[in-house]
């Protein structure tokens, strides 16, 4: 059986990037790929690489799963779960970090600028080997893709290396997985500084839309967005970025292409198109609440997570006790 797996880590308040970024493409992909099983993840083992508080980090795991439900994901297709709940994936990380290097991990990007911003407040050893929890993640379920936004990119090429590496090592055992990044909406800029992704771990919340945004705040932050004094209403990603960050917001929940947006606002003003934009965005987010709402406090919630974790624990604790006796771990018995 072919497979598709994901995770989203429960470390802030989903925002609009994640949603479009990876959340969207995942519900998508479960209609396009009929043939394929699913695994979707709350990556809350990779939540714990920075400081979160205990009670916070259950509710937000909670949150993340309800969210998927409510943006589409079925339980009939999908294998929902919450990573911690099946241990295999910590046992495995391990286990790949004997196949990955230092200098490996010290090129990810990610960890490079997270480790800028965190000087003061002490990086500790888990946010360092991070992307090795990531690949075991992924090559736990043999999966032939991994649906993420562009951020992920240089994970998932660390993923592909170390299950390439195991395999010349120990024969065939690992399927190596392809990323699929969407061709627009893989990277959703912040609306008050379009050099930066929209982030949920950010301090200030001014230029990222949550999920969990009213029709005010959803309105006042997209009218404020920081666009350009052109006028032009183009696509064009390196001298209007701003501009070009919302027709893509636009184009991926309107349905259209950045080009058919741009046509259609020909000759109006930014702020027509913004208010248009603005309404388009509320009427998806409400209508994902009210779904969000109804499955938050339902038994529903536990009854699939409890059935994704049975169903993931079975794979999972096959693939590591194989993956032992591949590395030579465990006894002759006489
Ligand atoms: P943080 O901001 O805390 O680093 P994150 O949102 O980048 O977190 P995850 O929650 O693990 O990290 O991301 C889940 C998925 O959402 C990943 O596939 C990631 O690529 C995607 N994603 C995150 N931010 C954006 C964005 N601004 N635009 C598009 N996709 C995004
Ligand atoms: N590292 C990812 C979240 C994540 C993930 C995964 C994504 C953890 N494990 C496996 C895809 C597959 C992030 O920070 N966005």
């Amino acid at each position: 059986m072919k497979r598709v797996v994901s995770g989203i880590k429960p470390s802030g308040t989903l925002t609009l990037g994640n949603y479009i970024g990876a959340i969207k493409q995942f519900v998508n992909l479960q209609s396009v790929l009929p043939d394929y099983e699913f695994y979707l993840f709350v990556a809350d083992l990779h939540a714990i690489t920075v400081p979160q508080e205990a009670a916070l980090l259950r509710k937000r795991s909670r949150d993340v799963a309800a969210m998927y439900l409510a943006a589409g994901i079925d339980p009939q297709k999908t294998v929902l779960f919450l990573q911690s709940e099946v241990k295999e994936h910590a046992e495995l990380g391990y286990l790949l970090q004997c196949s990955t290097y230092v200098g490996e991990l010290e090129r990810m990007t990610q960890y490079k600028d997270k480790v800028k911003v965190k000087k003061e407040s002490g990086i500790t050893a888990a946010l360092f080997t991070y992307p090795v929890l990531m690949a075991a993640d992924i090559i736990m379920y043999d999966p032939e893709f991994v649906p993420v936004g562009d951020d992920q990119k240089q994970h998932i090429e660390l993923t592909r290396d170390i299950a390439i590496r195991f395999n010349n090592k120990y024969g065939d055992f690992f399927t190596v997985p392809k990323p699929l990044i969407p061709t627009y909406g893989a990277r959703i800029m912040d609306l008050q500084d379009s050099t930066k992704k929209m982030s949920k771990s950010d301090e200030s919340d001014k230029g990222a839309i949550t999920l969990y945004d009213d029709s005010d705040t959803i309105r006042r932050k997209i009218r404020s967005a920081v666009t350009d004094s052109l006028g032009l209403m183009k696509y064009d990603l390196e001298n209007q970025p701003g501009l070009a960050n919302l027709i893509t917001i636009y184009s991926v929940i309107g349905n259209m292409k950045p080009d058919e947006v741009v046509a259609k606002y020909q000759g109006h003003g930014y702020a027509q198109f913004k208010e248009d934009l603005a309404i388009l965005v509320i009427d998806e987010l409400s209508a994902l609440q009210n779904r969000y709402h109804e499955i938050i406090d339902s038994g529903i919630l536990d009854d699939v997570l409890d059935s994704g974790r049975d169903i993931a624990r079975e794979y999972a604790y096959k693939k590591v006790e194989k993956c032992k006796r591949k590395i030579g771990l465990g006894r002759i018995k006489k």
